[in-house]
């Protein structure tokens, strides 16, 4: 069933309403291990971001059997959204929360080792899955993802979380995407931006400020900025400001993001609309997300 009433613009475009995913034939005891290395948590919690290179090239030709489908009939998915003026040349398209329509993305989160991976990075006994996100970006494309965090777009808070991001193509440094290394712990949080053309939105809430100009002081910032191959991972904090130049993209640029919750992650009323909205998530700020909406796929022994 399609939700009329919850069409709003650009990002938050007409969708299907979240519910209780279906998690027949899923044994949390068989999700598989990820062995990290210590130094890699380390360099985790200290940076905000690590890559893990190779991590993921077994899942590569199913999570883009999962994007095709998701490109296939955007409109059956949830929050489509393009983000290119008309007449632009090139696609960026983004759309995320359908791990549980999409049966190549449910194989990823269910029976892939990030859950194990997420928990692990983030020092946390559980890993609790958010949602994820699919994005493209076709060769002719010239638009930067704006420089942003994720923690102000999402109705979450906590200081244990982490995104695993999976490169499903080859990405030259100067398209890939980039991070700022040590953003995740100064406390700050930044207005969340349209993609469509990097301007703020939820300026009401006082507990954040605008992002401060990144690329006109790169001296600084410390920028990790990296080539990817596909089934690259990076994870990130979701308080780590992250963002691509303008460079025009000479090749298809495929991404699979998966967002996970730890143990010190409850739910945050924020001022303005978030991403998604959960219209229905009844629940208040302070609250642990609801395992049934959130389902626990990872647990520590
Ligand atoms: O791939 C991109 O350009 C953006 C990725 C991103 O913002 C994310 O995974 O949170």
């Amino acid at each position: 069933m399609k939700d009329d009433d919850a069409t709003k613009a650009g990002f938050n475009a007409t969708t299907i309403p979240w519910t209780a995913p279906d998690l027949i034939g899923f044994q949390r005891e068989s999700v598989p291990e990820y062995v990290a290395d210590p130094t890699d948590i380390e360099a985790f919690q200290r940076d905000g971001v690590v890559i893990q290179r190779g991590a993921f090239t077994d899942w590569v030709d199913t999570l883009r059997a999962g994007l095709s489908r998701n490109l296939s009939s955007p409109d059956d998915y949830r929050f489509p959204c393009d983000s290119l003026p008309e007449g632009t040349p090139g696609r960026f398209f983004d759309s995320y929360c359908n791990w549980d329509l999409i049966p190549e993305y449910r194989d990823f989160a269910l029976n892939s080792c990030a859950a194990s991976m997420a928990g692990q990075f983030m020092l946390s006994s559980r890993a609790q899955l958010f949602h994820e996100h699919a994005f493209l970006k076709e060769p002719g494309t010239q638009r930067a993802t704006p420089w942003h965090q994720d923690l102000p777009y999402y109705c979450v808070n906590g200081n244990q979380t982490a995104s695993i991001y999976v490169s499903l193509d080859h990405a030259e440094s100067d398209v890939a995407v980039r991070f700022v290394k040590g953003s995740h712990s100064s406390g700050a949080l930044f207005y969340p931006r349209v993609f469509m053309d990097g301007s703020s939105f939820n300026v009401d809430d006082a507990t954040m400020q605008a992002v401060p100009d990144i690329d006109s002081d790169p001296e600084s910032y410390d920028v990790l900025a990296s080539a990817l191959e596909p089934g690259d991972a990076i994870v990130f904090n979701f308080r780590t400001l992250h963002g691509t130049t303008d460079a025009p993209l000479k090749a298809l640029r495929r991404a699979f993001s998966i967002r996970w919750l730890g143990d010190d992650v409850t739910y945050c009323v924020r001022a303005g609309e978030t991403s998604p909205p959960y219209p229905g998530i009844d629940l208040q700020s302070g609250d642990l997300m609801r395992e049934d909406w959130f389902p626990v796929i990872w647990r520590r022994s």
